[in-house]
């Protein structure tokens, strides 16, 4: 993994409804993300967060989207500081802000690579288009967009589309996915491991298949970790939490996993909301995790 961490935050709360995830990146850096890793042995930088504008945060229902052209212009942006950010041979390491802000990560790391990988993280498959969105929410919708799946306002960002191949995507931890999101899943034969192959296999397994998927058909991987893959007893710190998650163990073993494999290029960790956790312990479970990724070891 590459010696040099650039860090930035995205404030962003206008992909969802509930205030508050816009101070997910004061939360993260309160927690101690650069000692932690300047501990490893890295060298961290921190650019700080990127500006969000202001929003009506009203619901369009000509584009059934909220807040759609902040969302995009934000996206843009980020686009150009992870392309920047790429471009000099540093690991990006992203704070959300909701998980919108994917589109804007993928926009800016994809460019680089001719096969990225994506880690999807999640509870949730974050793959619906306005038309199949239960709430308008973009957060909802990175995955379909950084896919080419949309509204071109969100497919185009960056200049180009897709940034991912359906066939370059792993979702792990999923248990909340809409009817849209299944068929696309279905359609696209979209690989999986929902809770369900969690619980049965066993997170090393369900890591070891995931690496393999991976490994040899891309040049780089990004990981994009939602702390409500997490469960809620663990990460109560998030917008929509739901029951059944991914426990804390078993996340650290995936980050430990993933930092053996060597395939992590970039990294995002998004959803965290200070407003709604409890003395700041999803984002201490953040930056817990992130010492795993980027290879922390008790013995
Ligand atoms: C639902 C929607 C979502 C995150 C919730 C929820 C999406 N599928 N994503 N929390 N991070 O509104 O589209
Ligand atoms: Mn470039
Ligand atoms: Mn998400
Ligand atoms: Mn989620």
């Amino acid at each position: 993994m590459e010696k040099k961490i650039t860090i930035l935050g995205v404030p962003m709360d206008l992909g969802q409804s509930r205030r508050g995830v816009n101070m997910g990146p004061s939360a993260i850096r309160y927690a101690g993300v650069v000692e932690r890793l300047e501990k490893l042995g890295y060298v961290v930088t921190d650019q700080g967060d990127i500006e969000i504008g202001a929003a009506e945060r009203l619901h369009d229902p000509e584009t059934n989207m909220k807040n759609l052209k902040a969302v995009a212009d934000a996206n843009a942006i980020l686009g150009e500081k992870v392309d920047g950010i790429v471009e000099k041979g540093e690991f990006p390491l992203i704070f959300g802000g909701d998980h919108s802000i994917a589109i804007g990560t993928l926009a800016g790391v994809s460019k680089h690579y001719k096969n990225l990988g994506v880690i999807w993280y999640d509870a949730h498959g974050d793959l619906n288009i306005a038309d199949t969105s239960p709430s308008g929410n973009i957060h909802g919708m990175p995955l379909a967009a950084s896919l080419g799946h949309g509204h071109p306002t969100l497919t185009d960002i960056g200049g180009y589309a897709p940034k991912v191949k359906h066939e370059n995507i792993v979702i792990i931890g999923a248990r909340d996915l809409d009817k849209g999101e299944k068929e696309l899943i279905k359609d696209k034969n979209i690989k999986v491991f929902t809770m369900h192959e969690i619980d049965k296999l066993g997170m090393t397994k369900v890591m070891e298949e995931a690496i393999d998927y991976l490994k040899d058909k891309t040049d780089g991987v990004h990981l994009s970790l939602d702390l409500d893959a997490l469960d809620p007893s663990d990460c109560p710190g998030v917008g929509t939490p739901v029951l059944g998650g991914i426990s804390y163990r078993e996340s650290h073993l995936a980050m430990e996993m993933l930092a053996e494999s060597g395939i992590i290029t970039s990294a995002e960790f998004v959803e965290v909301n200070p407003i709604l956790d409890e003395r700041n312990r999803t984002a201490t479970v953040a930056v817990a995790l992130m010492g795993s990724l980027f290879g922390e070891k008790l013995l």
